[in-house]
């Protein structure tokens, strides 16, 4: 049970009041406004864009068209947003430049892309640290000051106002060989996103892993220049890697984490009501984005074991075997702490502070 859940909600639903009081800097007159009170009569007319970094169906484009659609509602047709898939508009790394240059007002961003950026934000690279229980996970999401005040700030030093972190499920192992203990990564060619804690998270196995963008991973592991990779069982399937893999680990390592977020001198300089109806949007999104992964996950694993035309052997940790990569696992923190910036450290003693709390 979470005893502090609802708190950090009830904070956040407390600062869209503040925020629709007026005490910004973009020349309101400190109307309290709720996004209940707000109607298309008090919005402009806009049309903004978001991107992610996905493909049509896949869960953040999913998420995406949904955020869109409650944006359209919430306004009276008043806001529009145009949402880019997964290589309109560039690369992973291009899409975070863009949005911290307001090229793009909004757009679903990992921090596996934002790690040199934000060394903070490789605090989600930290494997076995959230609970395996992925709605206890997403709860600590949701309610950790650590997470949405400490590190939001840190993202915003970036022009990056991280709205909601979200979970997509999850990660798993693929490999063209088996992946059962830390020595089978012994030299084992693993691809990962960009931020550098991904990486040493992976050497902490011996293994030699390598920074790829999704885009070219399904040539990368037919050609054998990478062996194996780490995704939600949904991504697996869809982007066809059990096609290119022959070993699935049911490893449950570290849940995959993205972030909505928008441009911030944008979003401080929305008049009140359209900062109000954003804000809604959002928590209006975060049961919905993690029914959407839930959705998208669920029978994902059988698909691929019955895709017997490109045989995919299943295998799943025993609680010993996760106990070993556990304590390989667990001195990265320690870098983290040290190396990340000024204020992991805070961060990931906070986090671990409120999850032993949150989770009594
Ligand atoms: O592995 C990746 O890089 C991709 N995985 C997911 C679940 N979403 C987008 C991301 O770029």
């Amino acid at each position: 049970m979470l005893k502090k859940a609802g708190l950090l909600t009830a904070a956040l639903s407390m600062s869209v009041a503040m925020a629709a009081c007026g005490n910004d800097n973009n020349g309101n007159d400190g109307e309290n406004l709720d996004a209940d009170d707000v109607s298309g009569d008090d919005v402009d007319a806009v049309e903004w864009r978001m991107v992610t970094e996905e493909t049509e169906g896949q869960v953040q484009m999913v998420y995406a068209e949904e955020f869109a659609d409650t944006l359209y509602d919430l306004s009276d047709g008043q806001i529009e947003l145009d949402v880019y898939g997964f290589g309109e508009l560039g690369s992973e790394v291009d899409q975070v430049e863009q949005l911290s240059t307001n090229i793009i007002e909004f757009a679903v961003i990992s921090p596996g892309f934002t790690g040199t950026l934000v060394p903070e934000g490789n605090l989600f690279a930290l494997q076995f640290l959230f609970p395996d229980d992925l709605r206890q996970a997403q709860d600590i999401l949701n309610e950790s000051e650590a997470i949405n005040t400490t590190l939001r700030e840190k993202y915003e030093e970036h022009s990056i106002t991280p709205l909601a972190f979200w979970t997509e499920g999850a990660m798993q192992w693929t490999g063209s060989s088996p992946l059962q203990t830390p020595e089978d990564f012994d030299g084992f060619q693993m691809r990962t996103q960009e931020s550098p804690l991904i990486l040493r998270s992976y050497e902490a196995y011996d293994a030699n892993p390598t920074a790829m963008s999704w885009g070219e991973l399904y040539t990368g592991l037919q050609q054998g220049q990478v062996e194996g990779q780490e995704n939600p069982l949904f991504f697996i399937e869809d982007a066809n890697f059990n096609e290119v893999q022959d070993y699935l680990t049911i490893s449950n390592h570290n849940m995959y984490v993205t972030m909505t977020t928008v441009n911030t001198e944008f979003y401080n300089g929305l008049d009140d009501a359209t900062r109000a109806i954003v804000d809604e949007a959002v928590e209006q999104m975060r049961d919905r984005a993690f029914e959407i992964q839930e959705e998208q996950n669920e029978g994902a694993l059988e698909r691929i074991e019955e895709a017997t035309d490109t045989p995919t052997e299943v295998y799943e940790l025993t609680e010993e075997e996760r106990e070993m990569f556990r304590e390989l696992a667990a001195p990265v923190r320690d870098f983290y702490r040290e190396n990340e910036g000024d204020d992991a450290a805070e961060i990931l003693d906070t986090l671990m502070e409120e999850m032993d709390e949150m989770m009594e």
